[in-house]
């Protein structure tokens, strides 16, 4: 019984049981989310509202906060969005719901302003066309629908002496329209869900074929690493490259549909499509790719034998414009780069617009068709996914993304070393202890590397045999480690004869430095 009921003075109206008006909201929000992914299957899965308010998210995301969940959660930063996300939801809905126990305005209204914000994201996309509004519209429309229907035959808690009659019968009717509504909500979102991967690029990325480059990449020698002592294999495989980007679905380009654009402060702009690109003679290079968000130590740096062509070729075919300073490289979802053009035309530098990673065509997540990649600088200046524009620009006349959130312009990769064996806390047998790890300073080569146990003195390392000053370098060496529990660090030092610092700085703006450490207890 509740208060209402007791309440001999209260008006002779009905209001819905507490958990029916809860369900009601969360069904209703199920149903909208799902009728808006059917419809964005047909469009384009960025259309989905869900999707789109993910999307818009990360773009609103203050950059520490974005910048900590790639940290923290790597590759699942994105997941970790969309169940908050979902728990939010699901929240607001079932709150939109109890708010409606006696009338259905509250929640029809706060359903239309989950709609609007859902049109709101789908409008801002840059990838998406006004079609794409059809999705949150149906979201929209079934949402209200849904809600007005189960409102309508949900059980109340009525003041009347035939109450139980009536709440038997409305209960029954509750629970098969609700059934009905998760039936349906489940089977169109699984609709959608098949209709958008069936436009995915997979079977395209498939009939590409291996990629043969014309000037192939010297072989990598087999003591270019030190996995046995526990580096890393100097080649990292394809689905061990890490990865970091904005998009909550991956960009499906097809290479039919794909084309580059270049155009700007050139002479002649040109279009170039996939067969252009692929016809040419391919070249391949060994480049270590580093994000300005790895923390010392950290895991965002990868080597890949790159295949594609020369961006200097591209540019001196377009006719680059005296006072050009940047190339603004926009990807299919929008994201942008900002790369200076003077490292993009540099040809001792190497910078590629890539179509493959080891042997094959890009993977769908590292920006098949094509992606760009610049030896040197961090991969958000240099590096654009799914690349479909290079506008040759000044820095004055256009922002990239990360730029406009408080990163810096220009972002060379700063020299780093990291242990990796061994990681985290170590307990090891007293005396000689062997440690092992990685360094890079892309462009301009690793020199040395030295170790020291807490304020020891610094002992030198071997090397790996280079590869070339793009690539990381393996070391190891022998440490002899009293009993206790001590520090091991590690520094390098470059061939322009910088080493390390060890100021602790952040990521942000334009990557972290310090030296890495590893806590070993000896016994
Ligand atoms: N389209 C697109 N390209 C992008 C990004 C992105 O968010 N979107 N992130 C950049 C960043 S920050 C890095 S470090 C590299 C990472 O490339 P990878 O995921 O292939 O390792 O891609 C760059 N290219
Ligand atoms: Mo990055």
């Amino acid at each position: 019984m509740t208060a209402t009921e007791l309440d001999p003075e209260a008006p002779p109206r009905s209001r819905l049981r507490f958990f029916a008006a809860a369900f009601t909201g969360v069904l209703a929000l199920a149903a909208a989310l799902a009728a808006g992914h059917l419809v964005a299957g047909f469009i384009n899965v960025n259309a989905s509202p869900y999707l789109a308010v993910g999307n818009g998210a990360i773009d609103l995301t203050p950059v520490e906060l974005k910048d900590f969940a790639v940290r923290t959660f790597g590759t699942y930063d994105k997941l970790v969005l969309l169940g908050s996300m979902a728990v939010v939801m699901v929240g607001v809905a079932a709150l939109a719901g109890v708010l409606s126990r006696r009338s259905p305005v509250p929640g029809t209204v706060l359903i239309a302003l989950f709609g609007l914000v859902g049109a709101f994201a789908v409008f801002e996309r840059p990838d998406l066309t006004a079609v794409a509004l059809l999705a949150p519209i149906a979201s929209l429309v079934v949402g209200i629908a849904v809600f007005l229907l189960l409102h309508r035959i949900a059980p109340r808690v009525w003041r009347e002496p035939d109450a139980d009659e009536k709440s038997g019968t409305s209960r029954r009717a509750f629970l098969l329209g609700g059934a009905g509504v998760v039936v349906g909500a489940g089977a169109a979102g699984l609709g959608g869900q098949l209709i958008s991967s069936s436009r995915d690029a997979t079977a395209s990325r498939e009939a590409v074929g291996k990629l043969v480059p014309a000037r192939t990449a010297p072989t990598i020698p087999a003591d270019a690493d030190f996995a046995k002592l526990g580096t890393p294999p100097f080649l990292t495989p394809n689905d061990k490259f890490y990865r970091v980007d904005t998009a909550l679905s991956v960009p499906q380009v097809r290479t039919e549909d794909w084309s580059l654009r270049l155009h700007g402060m050139v002479d002649r702009e040109i279009r170039y499509s996939y067969q252009d690109i692929r016809s040419r003679p391919l070249v391949e290079r060994t480049v270590t790719m580093t994000c300005v968000s790895n923390e010392v130590g950290g895991d965002y740096v990868s080597t890949s034998n790159f295949i594609g062509v020369d961006l200097a070729d591209l540019l001196a075919e377009a006719g680059v414009k005296p006072g050009a300073e940047q190339l603004f490289c926009t990807s299919v979802d929008g994201w942008t780069s900002g790369t200076p053009v003077a490292a993009a035309q540099d040809r001792g530098r190497g910078a590629m617009l890539a179509i493959g990673m080891n042997g094959e065509p890009l993977p769908l997540e590292h920006g098949f068709p094509a992606r760009l990649v610049t030896p040197g600088l961090f991969g958000y200046v240099s590096a654009t996914k799914w690349v479909v524009d290079i506008e040759v620009t000044t820095w004055a006349a256009r922002q990239a993304y990360w730029l406009k959130r408080g990163w810096s312009q220009e972002a060379p990769i700063k020299t780093e070393s990291r242990i990796d064996s061994h990681r985290g806390f170590a307990n090891v047998r007293t005396g000689k202890v062997r440690v092992a790890g990685v360094a890079w300073a892309q462009h301009t080569g690793i020199e040395k590397v030295e170790v020291r146990v807490d304020q020891g003195p610094w002992q030198e390392t071997t090397l790996s045999q280079e590869v070339n000053p793009n690539t990381w370098r393996m070391w190891w060496t022998e440490l002899d480690i009293p009993a206790g529990v001590h520090q091991v660090f590690c520094r390098a030092t470059d061939k322009s004869g910088y080493t390390q610092t060890d100021q602790r700085a952040g990521t942000v703006p334009d990557g972290a430095t310090g030296w890495h450490n590893v806590t070993f207890t000896a016994a």
